[in-house]
């Protein structure tokens, strides 16, 4: 049987890694003020999160194993699984700069923070490079060292390609709706989330096992894409309907101007009236004219149009999951514990 990793054990893995990356910059007898800097931005910045991608690569090699890991493999996908965090942590700390967005996990965002500011590009780029650190560390000998280092480039440059079409669908001084569509949306999606948060993931879990094929790493794309498109619309949603005591961040998508789930599906049910105020009142920074759009949201019932979207998408994902071949090493599991991890989040 597959075993679910827990926070508390995930955690316990992380003091050892930061020792890695703090002797690494000693090395370069980085001065003690820094020193302390590097270690408060790998704090601040990797931990505190719901850990979510990071826990999926123990438990991804536990259900591709189909039981327990010994305590070498736990450290392995716990090591694996806090890069991906620290890729997460990159994109982070540079979203929220790109996005002017405020809090983040429940408190400021790092460049907000006192003193930080615009360092805060050099952090996101420093959290970037101990990805690499602990993957020579701890992988230089292992036979898919080349294969994991390449499966981190190519998902940052997915990654940031999904970001630039985000940002240039949203410029901030010039609204034209126009420029959004489904098609566009999914493109966005797929890229600046699905990569790096479903598909690295279960790709680390493969190569960890050495038992990555062409065939099962398209497989699981096949599933782990879908999946983080559903994803990404969960948190365009939670943007404007969640807490945000409960989602640790205020939303921004409208004052943004972003090309969210939210605005497309008001854009295909709008009468021209309704139209009429998005333009006048989407992608301003003013507050009343925020209101306005988020009332309109109300009027035109999108919370209910979400939940039956994600009633339906979830019975598309599961029928796809039952149709996974496992006689490549994949095992349906891996997509299932997925699955049950963010259906109906509210966070
Ligand atoms: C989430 O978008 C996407 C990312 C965090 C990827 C950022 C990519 C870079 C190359 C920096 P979002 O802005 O909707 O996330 P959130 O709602 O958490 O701010
Ligand atoms: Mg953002
Ligand atoms: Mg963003
Ligand atoms: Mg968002």
């Amino acid at each position: 049987m597959a075993q679910r990793t827990t926070l508390k054990e995930f955690e316990s893995v992380f003091p050892k890694l930061e020792e890695t990356l703090l002797a690494h910059a000693k090395k370069y007898n980085l001065p003690q003020k820094e020193l302390e800097w590097y270690k408060k931005s790998l704090e601040t910045n990797t931990l505190g999160g719901k850990c979510n991608r990071g826990m999926s690569v123990p438990d991804s090699v536990s259900a591709l194993l189909g039981g327990p890991l010994s305590e070498e493999q736990y450290f392995q996908a716990a090591a694996l699984g806090w890069m991906t965090e620290l890729l997460q942590a990159f994109f982070l700390v540079s979203d929220d700069i790109m996005d002017s967005s405020i809090t983040r996990r429940g408190k400021p965002c790092w460049y907000r923070q006192e003193g930080v500011g615009m360092v805060a590009i050099n952090d996101a780029f420093m959290l970037e490079s101990a990805i690499y650190t602990l993957l020579k560390t701890y992988f230089r000998q292992h036979p898919s060292y080349v294969a994991l280092l390449e499966l981190f480039h190519e998902v940052t440059f997915q990654t940031e390609i999904g970001q630039l079409c985000d940002l240039l669908t949203a410029p901030e001084d010039n609204v034209n709706l126009d420029n959004f569509s489904m098609e566009k949306y999914r493109f966005i999606v797929v890229y600046k989330t699905a990569y790096y948060s479903f598909y690295l993931p279960v790709a680390l879990a493969l190569h960890q096992l050495n038992i990555a094929t062409p065939k099962n790493l398209k497989q699981a794309e096949d599933i782990l894409i879908p999946l983080g498109e559903y994803f990404q619309i969960q948190d365009d949603y939670l943007d404007n309907f969640g807490l945000p005591e409960h989602i640790g961040k205020i939303g921004t998508d409208i004052m943004d101007n972003k090309c969210s789930w939210l605005v497309n599906q008001a854009l295909a049910i709008a009468t021209p009236e309704q139209r009429k105020i998005l333009e006048e009142n989407y992608g301003r920074k003013d507050k009343d004219k925020e209101a306005a759009v988020k009332k309109l949201y109300d009027e035109l019932q999108l919370e209910q149009r979400y939940k039956e979207y994600e009633e339906k998408r979830v019975g598309e994902i599961r029928e796809l999951i039952s149709k996974v071949d496992e006689t490549e090493g994949l095992k349906k599991e891996v997509f299932e514990a997925f699955l049950s991890k963010i259906y109906k989040r509210s966070k």
